[in-house]
């Protein structure tokens, strides 16, 4: 649209919305009429769209996740089908500033991390390269909750992000869906075929709400389809005339309690009835639409050739049994017939290693909420382990670590590899390890099924969106092709070695600094110097990912301060920002511990300025939209093997930043991609950690006894030297260092990686000193990140697992 259109749809939907002009309407009625002018644009593509996915020509993807984190959507939607400095310009005319128009929009947070803003880059990916799909999941009444830092404590506070109209989401009740839960089952035997007669269940309906999903410049908007819950036993009479109204209304109030709130344990799972209802809610409604819409467009035979159905995590695995149990129950199948149907629709990725976080759930309470679910399984686990006996399989070791069902409980990701046709890890590394050792039987066996495809990060919003300073500076440089292609950006590589660029890309970066440190001043009271280096980790705070190995060392950098505070050491401000699971103690104590340090450091004054340390409250997609343009080291520090790929990794080297970090996840490709002397690695391997994993040989006690500056920093955890009030207060975080916990001590070996952390932490201060080179480094990771676009996670998937083709060929 140009401007002019912009002004006049912008003045109508304020007429004919509020009933106001220009000059009379409030914040939120002028957002409301800039996402409604915005949303016009894309509602015709978006009818045209599903009209084409309708006639089933088109083999379409469902992509089931739990999470979708998808970050506020207007000015993400303006850049991908307008120009956002039309929109600028129009503000500007009109004396609106823009930058209050988007604060105005709440941002969804329904999705903790990684996973889910992973889905939500995927969907927009999909569409940039004109490929159907349906994002599939719930729609959350309360999103994560918001982070308060009192006291240096972390403090819930619940997300209502639905308190305003949402004009992003379009309510479906046509499509409405009956789900059923509990009950038993009557097996009879009627001509010879098992009968099945479900009875005293109870039903929760799930509505869609649609939301378009936009891509960059393309010809399709594609659907992400939330269901919400709902019941229509309102009022229960027998108890509303007993007069116990409050019982009256309970019914309804627990049963649309399923997608009331998200759960926010990440990469922790906690097997909570309500999180298993939540889990088959959406997926049973997604597959009773898939399949609805499928009859009529092609016989149920061949669904796998115009369905995949991707299971993100095992979150949703009950699409597996669910598409089984619709198939033989209300379809009349055989087994045989189901099971080839459905193991041929669906893929199965997985996100982590851990052990504790692969999800299982105790079968007692399972066969309560989902009995029929329940006997497919059995049946699914029974078969297994016929097949793996006529196979010859005696290893009992084996069947043991293969089976489904085991130990009184259902483990969902075996499930997932039984019934997918395919699965894949998240990176090279994660890959690796999921073939060599967490699924390595299953790998002998099934060894067609894996696949390896690197995450990615929708680049355009962390580049275009979020940095438009160096956005324009590549387009200066390079032309506008790379916001097609990001591949582009590799013709950077010969601006490294250009001065006038480099010192064009430092005054960006200094400027982006500069209004980060204004942000901090405002949020904080901090007064941190834009001339410091700006030293980030921001993400969920987790043991594995070890931001207490960061505190450790930045206790040590203020030692060597006090020691010699003229010390040539040049100004360092440490950000972290990010989210601990309510009922994780020790990731909220690491809060406290990091705010204690900062409330110590920063009113040192003996320190001159030269050491900041600054917690950001509230992490989410819009903060890590201000912190990562400004940031110049990018903490990736997890215990080797842990961390699956991670993806903030990518978006900070897009933007400059130079990677500290250990050879974990997609750490690894990104040494590939920017080469050695541009990232900074330390610590142990993959292996190695394994290794001692195994073998044992790791003893925490003898390296702090004979590494002197480790005793030092643990002994200041419980001296005083932080919490002078309680010098309690870190005690478990000293023991859990140094003494056995669960047979394990310092479980993610945090002292034992402290050394070299340490040290490389001296090498990034050396270089930091000579801005050529470090600005030729930053230079080089930028053009080097173009491999980690989603666009480019999408296309492998596709050619090697969905076999989706593009609408319009
Ligand atoms: C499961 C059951 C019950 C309650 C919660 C959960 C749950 C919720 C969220 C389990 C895991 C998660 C999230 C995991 C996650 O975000 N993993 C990250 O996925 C990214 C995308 O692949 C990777 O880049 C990260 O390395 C990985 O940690």
């Amino acid at each position: 649209m140009d401007k002019d259109s912009i002004k006049e749809s912008i003045k109508y939907e304020l007429l004919y919305t509020f009933a106001k002009d220009i000059g009379q309407a409030t914040t939120e009625e002028l957002y409301m009429a800039f996402a409604l002018t915005v949303r016009n644009e894309i509602m015709k593509k978006w009818a045209n769209t599903k009209k084409i996915m309708e006639s089933g020509e088109y083999k379409t993807l469902y992509y089931l996740s739990i999470e979708f984190l998808t970050g506020k959507f207007w000015g993400n939607n303006i850049i991908n089908i307008d120009d956002i400095e039309i929109y600028k310009q129009v503000c500007n005319e009109l004396g609106i500033p823009f930058s209050q128009l988007e604060e105005y929009e709440n941002e969804p947070g329904i999705g903790n991390g990684g996973l889910g803003r992973l889905a939500a880059a995927f969907m927009e990916s999909l569409t940039t390269l004109n490929l159907p799909a349906y994002g599939c999941g719930i729609r959350y009444e309360y999103g994560l909750f918001n982070q308060k830092i009192i006291n240096g404590y972390q403090i819930e506070h619940a997300d209502n992000w639905l308190s305003d109209r949402n004009v992003w989401e379009v309510e479906c009740k046509d499509e409405i869906v009956e789900v059923k839960f509990g009950g038993n089952i009557i097996e009879t035997w009627e001509d010879g075929r098992l009968k099945i007669d479900y009875r005293n269940y109870y039903s929760i309906y799930a509505i869609p709400y649609d939301i378009p999903v936009v891509g960059y410049d393309s010809d399709i908007v594609n659907t992400l389809r939330l269901w919400s819950a709902k019941s229509y036993n309102d009022i229960n009479m027998d108890w509303f005339n007993r007069g116990n109204y409050l019982k009256a209304s309970e019914e309804k109030v627990l049963a649309e309690s399923i997608s009331k709130v998200l759960y926010p344990e990440d990469n922790n799972p906690d097997g909570k009835r309500l999180r298993l209802k939540q889990q088959y809610f959406f997926v049973s409604a997604t597959i009773q639409n898939i399949i609805k819409k499928s009859k009529g467009k092609f016989p149920l035979w061949a669904l796998s050739d115009n369905v995949v159905i991707h299971i993100n995590d095992t979150h949703p695995a009950l699409a597996i049994p669910e598409l089984m149990r619709i198939l033989m129950d209300e379809e009349g199948m055989g087994w045989d017939e189901a099971w080839n149907i459905t193991t041929k629709t669906c893929a199965y990725t997985n996100h982590t290693i851990m052990g504790e976080a692969l999800e299982k759930w105790p079968i007692d309470l399972f066969k309560e909420v989902l009995p029929r679910i329940y006997m497919i399984i059995k049946e699914i686990n029974d078969r297994q382990l016929h097949r793996l006996n006529r196979e010859g399989t005696n290893d009992w070791e084996k069947i043991d670590k293969m089976t489904i069902i085991a130990y009184d409980q259902i483990r969902m990701a075996n499930l997932c590899l039984e019934g997918c046709y395919s699965i894949n890890g998240v990176s090279k590394l994660h890959t690796d390890i999921l073939k060599k050792e967490v699924f390595s039987d299953f790998y002998a066996i099934f060894p067609h099924k894996f696949h390896s495809v690197t995450n990615g990060i929708t680049y355009r919003r962390w580049l275009m969106h979020a940095n438009p300073g160096l956005s324009d500076l590549i387009t200066d440089a390079i032309g506008t092709r790379w916001k097609y292609d990001s591949h582009e950006l590799e013709g950077l590589h010969k601006f490294s070695e250009d001065s006038a660029f480099r010192d064009s890309f430092s005054d960006v970066k200094r400027y982006n600094k500069q209004k980060l440190a204004k942000y901090i001043s405002d949020k904080t009271g901090i007064h941190v110097d834009p001339e410091s280096i700006f030293d980030v980790q921001i993400k969920r705070i987790h043991e594995y990912k070890r931001q207490f190995l960061n505190v450790l060392n930045i206790l040590y950098m203020y030692d060597l301060l006090l020691e010699n505070p003229s010390r040539d050491i040049h100004p360092r401000t440490f950000i972290f920002a990010g989210k601990a699971a309510p009922g994780y103690y020790r990731a909220k104590l690491i809060i406290k511990l990091i705010n204690s340090i900062a409330n110590r450091i920063n009113g040192d004054i003996r320190l001159n300025n030269k050491l900041k340390v600054v917690f950001l409250e509230n992490y989410n997609v819009t903060l890590a939209e201000k912190i990562i343009p400004a940031a110049e080291i990018s903490e990736q520090i997890s215990t080797a093997g842990m961390e699956a790929s991670g993806t903030g990794n990518m978006k900070l080297m897009l933007n400059g930043a130079l990677t500290l970090g250990t050879l974990d996840g997609a750490n690894v490709e990104i040494k590939e991609a920017v080469g050695d002397q541009n990232i900074f690695i330390f610590g142990l391997t993959a292996d190695q950690v394994e290794n001692y994993h195994k073998y044992g040989g790791y003893n925490s006690k003898a390296i702090y006894d004979n590494d002197a500056n480790v005793k030092k920093v643990v002994n200041q955890l419980v001296n005083g030297f932080l919490s002078p009030e309680n010098s309690m207060m870190f005690r478990s975080l000293y023991n859990y260092l140094l003494y056995e916990e669960g047979g394990i001590t310092d479980r993610y070996m945090i002292l034992k990686d402290f050394d070299s952390y340490r040290h490389v932490h001296s090498i990034v201060d050396d270089q930091y000193k000579m801005p050529d080179i470090w600005w030729k480094k930053a230079i080089l990771n930028v053009a080097g990140a173009g491999r980690f676009s989603s666009d480019e996670s999408i296309k492998n998937y596709n050619s090697d697992i969905w076999h989706l083709s593009k609408m319009g060929d």
